[in-house]
């Protein structure tokens, strides 16, 4: 390797191979590494895979992370749960439909990642996709073929929050990379949804701060957390102005191969498009009838 190109990683550099042998899927510790994570998401929504980012490897993907800062789309709205940011006269003032908070916050793109780069070869390892699809006991995992959404940052600076929502997609897995030091905390409250009822009243009580079943995890730098987001209600609290920023890498995972994101959510939350998303639109197949 000459000394001007960048270094690559494999997988026993980046996850704690003891803890969690994902090169053993027949070992015992396999197991019951995916048995306490299926268990979490059975009575939770939610897995949290202690310490599973070697301490080393979390320093190496915090510094990639900060050197692909400068290239985040930073974004302030008023949003409803749904990602909406505009009045929709079929409910209620008071509906969640039309209760719009304060979104502030900053995705790097999945363009901005080189090839090879420890975020990128956690995210696209082989290993870390089938662990993933055997805590959720489902046969396979794919990554988001999105170029911009498939493996970003959640970038939280001071002051800003990620308010309440659903995400598009089933599953997200997300290792946390630099905690802020006041604030910037995840909170959810585990499967207020379902595909067929759409929960309203209880998530407008969450809206209004009077909600019940909100969990705050305890998740910590190397963390991975598995998350089903689109049944659960969920939300970074707000950092403090005088807190460190809060850093996340996403990776974004569906059960079908090639699957890519809408529009108008792009250009929400990347600030831009890419061709490959226009195309998608066009030939889209809807999986439920929920809001999004
Ligand atoms: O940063 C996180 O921990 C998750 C943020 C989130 O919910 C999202 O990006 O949809
Ligand atoms: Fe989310």
């Amino acid at each position: 390797m000459s000394a001007t190109t960048a270094p690559t990683y494999t997988i026993d550099d980046l996850v704690d191979l003891d803890a969690y042998p994902l090169h053993e899927p027949e070992s015992a510790g396999y197991r019951a590494a995916v048995d306490r994570a299926r268990r979490q998401l059975a009575d939770t929504g939610c897995a949290l895979n202690k310490d599973f980012v070697r301490p080393d490897a979390v320093a190496v993907l915090a510094a990639e992370i900060e050197a692909n800062k400068p290239d985040t789309h930073f974004s302030v709205q008023n949003m409803n749960p749904y990602f909406h940011t505009t009045m929709n006269p079929d409910f209620p003032l008071d509906h969640p439909v039309n209760t719009f908070i304060e979104r502030s916050s900053g995705f790097i793109p999945g363009d901005s990642w080189a090839p090879g780069c420890a975020n990128d070869v956690l995210f696209r390892a082989p290993e870390v996709a089938r662990f993933l699809a055997d805590c959720l006991s489902i046969p396979a995992l794919y990554c988001y073929a999105d170029p911009l959404a498939g493996l970003t940052s959640n970038i939280l600076d001071p002051g800003q929050q990620f308010t309440w929502h659903f995400d598009t997609n089933d599953f997200a897995v997300t290792v946390l990379v630099q905690e802020a030091d006041e604030g910037g905390l995840f909170e959810y409250v585990p499967d207020i949804r379902t595909a067929d009822d759409e929960g309203f009243d209880r998530i407008a009580a969450v809206l209004a701060d009077r909600g019940e079943g909100v969990v705050t995890l305890d998740l910590r730098p190397g963390d991975l957390q598995i998350f089903k987001g689109r049944y659960s209600l969920h939300r970074v609290t707000r950092v403090s102005q005088h807190s460190l920023p809060r850093h996340a890498a996403i990776f974004a995972y569906t059960e079908h191969d090639n699957v890519i994101g809408r529009v108008e959510r792009t250009q929400q939350l990347f600030g831009r498009v890419l061709p490959e998303h226009i195309a998608a639109e066009e030939s889209r197949v809807r999986g439920d009838a929920l809001l999004d």
